[in-house]
């Protein structure tokens, strides 16, 4: 029976780390959601997915710090969802109804956004499929503003209406960047704790890693979303808003890797990347790399699991 995957999904000229087919059944879908119409700063995130996928095919397939080649974990590229621009109900409404299907055929969902309302409509397809994850947000900012600029649906919102429409609980990691109001209620809510970007310097990657984990460890699922300004912009500056003061690469690679070997993930995304603010291409292959070690990290975990 053709389903949402068929009507939406539309295949792209290049594929995630150049996989053009899989032995059996994929563990993994890649998805890109190429959707920018809430951005308020540099836009031009739907111009990722394409300049990921052709940074990650003229990159090696090697783990920092991990035994294994992201050629050998199980994943299967798609392509695009098709989403219309400037309608973000009619793009969380596709992403939802695809990630639903993908959750349901027992794989994991691997979105490259796009900017992050994106990880919205993977929650709600998540949910709608039973798996109710906790969330890791690798972010400088909360996203947890009530509206902004009159939208209640944006990449400055997701996770607010995430924690009010999903019951979400959620950590946020590396956040350095907020308005009062948003912090106050990341302060007050029983939903969202953070860690700030000095803290994750001060405690090390190490204890910020175990940090998450333990939290993860009260979750029956969990779910991962990478924006990439998390990184300092001297190592992403092609990205949507970028805040100085973020993780290098290698502590941020350090710590995807802490986070992404939780066997209990059922899916991830990666968001921001604004091609168009990124001349030398860094953003992109650092982006790339962030996925492969986020897959061969989670592909490593749930090995040693079965
Ligand atoms: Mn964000």
């Amino acid at each position: 029976m053709a389903g949402y995957r068929d009507l939406y999904v539309a295949k792209r000229p290049l594929t995630f780390a150049g996989v053009e087919h899989v032995e059996g059944k994929p563990g993994y879908i890649v998805l890109g959601v190429p959707f920018d119409s809430t951005a308020s700063y540099r836009s031009g995130q739907r111009f990722a997915p394409m300049a990921i996928r052709e940074a990650s095919v003229n990159l090696e397939g090697n783990g920092y710090m991990l035994d294994g080649f992201v050629d050998d974990v199980n994943l299967y590229d798609e392509g695009d969802i098709i989403v219309p621009h400037g309608n973000v109900h009619e793009m969380l409404s596709r992403v939802s109804r695809v990630v639903r299907e993908v959750a349901e055929d027992a794989a994991t969902p691997v979105l490259i956004g796009g900017e992050h309302t994106v990880t919205l409509g993977a929650l709600r397809g998540l949910a709608e499929a039973g798996v109710k994850p906790c969330v890791v947000s690798l972010d400088a900012h909360f996203d947890l503003r009530s509206e902004y600029m009159g939208e209640r649906y944006s990449h400055a919102s997701w996770l607010r209406r995430a924690v009010e429409e999903l019951g979400v609980k959620a950590v946020v990691v590396g956040v350095r960047a907020y308005d009062k109001e948003e912090l106050g209620y990341a302060e007050v809510s029983d939903s969202v704790s953070y860690i700030p970007a000095w803290a994750v310097r001060t405690l090390g990657v190490k204890a910020t890693g175990l940090r998450v984990k333990s939290f993860l460890a009260e979750c029956r699922e969990a779910y991962l979303t990478i924006d990439m300004d998390f990184f300092d912009p001297a190592y992403a500056p092609g990205v949507g808003n970028p805040e100085p003061g973020g993780l290098d690469v290698h502590q941020g690679l350090q710590l995807i890797a802490e986070i992404a070997s939780t066997a209990t993930l059922k899916g991830m995304d990666i968001v921001e990347v604004t091609p168009h603010y990124d001349q030398s291409g860094a953003s992109s292959l650092l982006a790339a790399k962030t996925l492969q070690q986020a897959l061969i990290a989670h592909w490593l975990a749930a090995s040693r699991r079965r």
